[in-house]
């Protein structure tokens, strides 16, 4: 079976790499007893299933132990150069799984946990995910350590130890609503505090409460330390173990000193406690909401931390500050952490000593940047109010980077004062602000988009005058994802099923699948292929069953589309499209087409209304659907509630189309459409981010590509009507009436008026109604495909043999060889 042939697989990993014996036995010394009994002082037959959980991942980091303390001296000893991974978010979801694949060991640990009757798949729910990121930049994050882990790369990811992750959330009346999640609510026995090694920030302000809420007021300044909480990053095979540090926030005992001689003990630790907040919340990605409150004294607070621990490390090994770039290569996952610019030069100037000269040429080769979108309104600025509460002297730095930078601008364009105020760190207006993606340009070596179009509209559009000032910098890296997690241990079945046909070398050099290319002409293999999917839209069926109560039929079609909710992603297309189908099947109860169930899911900011509104339509239109006899067993519509990474691991597998389909220019890259096409689902897509590439590696034949190009998009804005194609598409007009009738409202009239006043009355800015008739007709050759099931699993073969490109495991070969010059540093 395929299961035992992955046993077989794993095994034989296992003995090749030969990670030493695992001492399971029923030995009372052995690790997992001892961990089960003396960590919870319990019998075994009675430990409940989260002690059974903690007790098993306990072992495993024993098992680990020795080779993350022997990446850590092998780096000290070969002083190589070592990469910094700085990220606002790491949304690395569930350790215990993936750690257990990594080390190779997971067959004799299910047999052995089999054998004290402990299923470990029922055990993995015991693990709440680590949802410490928004979306695809978080999740990017996490592949990317992986990745340099079992590249051998001596890398270190920098983070902050949220205690409440992405909220969670829950549907009710087919609305969003936004829970807390504590996911260390339970003691989380992968991470290792390090209070020895934490280090002191200093805020020029105080951090108060204010009816509840933390913000920073202009008082005294505030020592605060940062602990930090590591996280091992095993490797694929386990040679490598680099770390994951994530900072916490803690109050000094220095703190309440002061405070205590004059006698308010309880003010003291109150303040205490209200300083401590700092790190205890990710904030979600609404980027145009104001009031921020301590988002910026966070971003500064993981910048101060890193720096500190990263130069510490750096002198440690013996180093002479000129050898920074050469030593060090510092990453900086979006804007977030551009602060870094500023921290470095304060570290240079104010505490080695060095001239200005000197400092600036060090950050600049030692910093590297990443960008991550093309919105405008989500390009961080920060009004210099903030930078002079918080952290004057930066403010100072940037200053002067920017009254040097200028002068050079002058110089080199005189009279074009234009040139000097549009690349300016500093954006005039009623409130000054810093423009974070200009500071981190200016001040780093490499700027880099995360895929060929969006690397190219970078340079032409939101950072032209940049680029034109520093073409050298410039330089796309096409995003990538693990195929450890999103492939071998999400689709296990699949998964064998290419190691039989190819052999395993598939996990870390994931080109090896374009070897099944010519198999997509084997009708025997593609049977095999088309069970593999078959058995994974059952296990997903029989788990949405158990977990939910839904039931979905595994024989219709499964179209998937799973991303955050918002309006350049276009989720109401989607839900465009279905309505086109409904007012087909009502129209015609005898239309030719097979069963469909169309899954959304996502979180919206809780501050984007119209993302929460496209949230309620689905599920509305979902009850509606479902309750109409016409559309029974032909047309299904799911919105899956608490979107986050074990979702997308269950479901990825089983999906048959994948959804990528913005507005052609605004997704940067995307990742999840990576993710989709490893696992043998087809594309419907528009040309924009990563999918152009997809789409060239596998043949635009094995696609299905709609829509306007983003130059398209970029020329029609001025002339753009969506009326236009109300007047003249009959089927876009019936699916707003739909909407417009009142079908959905569920008896509140009007509730999506506001989703008809955005396609129509301000001018459908995302150009749905432009794309429709092409994105139907796009379905209609889905359809008419998904009935030919031979010529179905050929295409889908087709697309797994050319997704090889899109490992993150040559994302960051890339990034090792032309950003930062770093290469492996084996663990011997
Ligand atoms: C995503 N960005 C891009 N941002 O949208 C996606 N933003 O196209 C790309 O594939 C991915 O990054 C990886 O490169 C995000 O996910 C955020 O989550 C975010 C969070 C905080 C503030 C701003």
């Amino acid at each position: 079976t395929d299961a035992r042939a992955e046993r077989t697989l794993r095994t034989e990993l296992f003995e090749r790499y030969g990670c030493g014996p695992v001492q399971f036995s029923g030995n009372p010394n052995a690790s997992y007893e001892r961990h089960l009994v003396l960590d919870h002082v319990v019998k075994p037959g009675n430990a409940s299933a989260r002690e059974v959980f903690e007790a098993l991942a306990r072992s495993l980091r024993d098992l680990i132990a020795q080779r993350w303390l022997k990446t850590g001296e092998t780096c000290d000893r070969e002083n190589p150069k070592q990469v910094y991974y700085l990220s606002m978010e790491f949304l690395i979801g569930r350790s215990t799984s993936n750690n257990l694949l990594n080390l190779l060991v997971e067959p004799f640990v299910r047999e052995e946990m089999a054998r004290r009757g402990v299923d470990l798949d029922r055990l993995d729910d015991e693990e709440p995910d680590a949802g410490l990121g928004n979306g695809g930049l978080g999740r990017l994050a996490a592949c990317f350590i992986d990745s340099m882990a079992t590249l051998a790369i001596p890398a270190i990811g920098y983070g902050l130890r949220y205690e409440y992750g992405i909220f969670r959330q829950e549907i009710q009346g087919g609305r969003q609503v936004e829970r807390p999640d504590n996911w260390l609510r339970r003691p989380d026995p992968w991470e290792v505090d390090r209070p020895a090694e934490a280090v002191d920030v200093r805020l020029q302000c105080a951090v108060q409460s204010r009816r509840g809420t933390p913000v920073l007021v202009a008082d005294r300044p505030t020592l605060l330390r940062g602990v930090p909480y590591d996280r091992p990053v095993v490797g694929h095979g386990g040679r490598t173990v680099n770390t994951l540090r994530l900072w916490g926030a803690a109050a000094t005992d220095a703190f309440d000193f002061a405070e205590f001689s004059a006698g308010d003990f309880f003010g003291a630790v109150h303040e205490k406690v209200v300083a401590e907040n700092l790190t205890r919340v990710l904030y979600p990605d609404d980027s145009t909401t104001a009031g921020r409150g301590l988002r910026f004294a966070q971003e500064y607070f993981l910048v101060c931390c890193s720096l500190a621990d990263i130069v510490r490390r750096f002198r440690a090994r013996g180093n002479d500050w000129g050898a920074l770039p050469d030593k060090v290569a510092v990453q900086l996952n979006d804007t977030h952490p551009a602060l870094a610019v500023a921290e470095l030069m304060r570290i240079l100037l104010d505490g080695a000593g060095l001239g200005w000269d000197e400092s600036w040429d060090l950050t600049v080769r030692t910093l590297a940047y990443t960008n991550h979108t093309l919105l405008p309104e989500a390009l961080e600025t920060w009004p210099v109010r903030r930078f002079e509460l918080v952290a004057p002297r930066l403010l100072e730095i940037v200053y002067e980077i920017n009254r040097r930078f200028l002068d050079e601008v002058r110089a080199k364009s005189p009279g074009d004062d234009g040139l000097a105020a549009r690349v300016s760190l500093i954006e005039e207006g009623p409130e000054k602000k810093v423009r974070m993606a200009h500071l981190a340009v200016v001040g780093s070596y490499s700027t880099n988009g995360v895929a060929a179009l969006h690397s190219r509209l970078l340079r032409e559009t939101v950072l032209k005058d940049l680029a034109g000032l520093f073409p050298g910098r410039f330089n796309n890296k096409t995003n990538g994802v693990t195929p450890r997690r999103w492939l071998l241990l999400a689709n296990p079945g699949l998964a064998a099923l290419l190691t039989k046909a190819v052999g395993d070398g598939w996990v870390t050099e994931l080109e090896r699948l374009g070897a099944i290319a010519p198999l997509a002409d084997d009708p025997a293999f593609r049977e095999r292929f088309r069970a593999a999917k078959r058995a994974a839209k059952v296990r997903f069926a029989d788990w949405l069953r158990s977990a939910t109560g839904e039931v979905v039929e595994p024989a219709s079609l499964f179209d998937v589309q799973i991303k955050r909710i918002h309006e350049y992603k276009r989720q109401l297309l989607n839900v465009l499209h279905v309505l086109v189908l409904y007012n087909r099947l009502r129209e015609n109860p005898a239309l030719d087409a097979p069963p469909r169930t169309v899954f959304f899911a996502g979180k919206a900011a809780p501050a984007c209304h119209l993302a929460k509104v496209i949230i309620h339509l689905v599920n509305n239109v979902a009850a509606v659907i479902d309750a109409d006899p016409a559309a029974r067993g032909r047309l299904k519509v799911l919105f899956l509630p608490e979107y986050n990474v074990t979702l997308a691991q269950r479901l990825i597998p089983a999906a048959d189309l994948s959804e990528q389909i913005s507005t052609a220019g605004y997704e940067a890259s995307g990742t999840s459409n990576m993710k989709f096409m490893m696992n043998g689902a087809l594309t419907v897509g528009t040309r924009d981010g990563a999918t152009i590439e997809m789409a060239e590696a596998s043949g635009e034949q094995n696609f299905f590509l709609f829509g306007l190009t983003a130059e398209q998009v970029a020329n029609s804005r001025g002339w753009y009507s969506p009326f236009w194609h109300v007047e003249h598409d009959p089927e876009t007009r019936l699916a707003l009436d739909l909407i417009r009738s009142g079908t959905f409202d569920l008896g509140e009239p009007g509730v999506f008026a506001p989703v008809l006043d955005a396609l129509l009355a301000q001018g459908d800015r995302y150009m749905h109604l432009a794309d429709l008739t092409s994105y139907v007709n796009a379905q209609e050759q889905v359809v008419a495909l998904y009935g030919q099931p031979d010529a179905w699993a050929r295409k889908a073969i087709l697309n797994v043999a050319h997704s090889g490109r899109f490992s993150s495991d040559r994302t960051i070969a890339e990034y090792a060889a032309d950003v930062c010059g770093a290469g492996p540093c084996p663990v011997d």
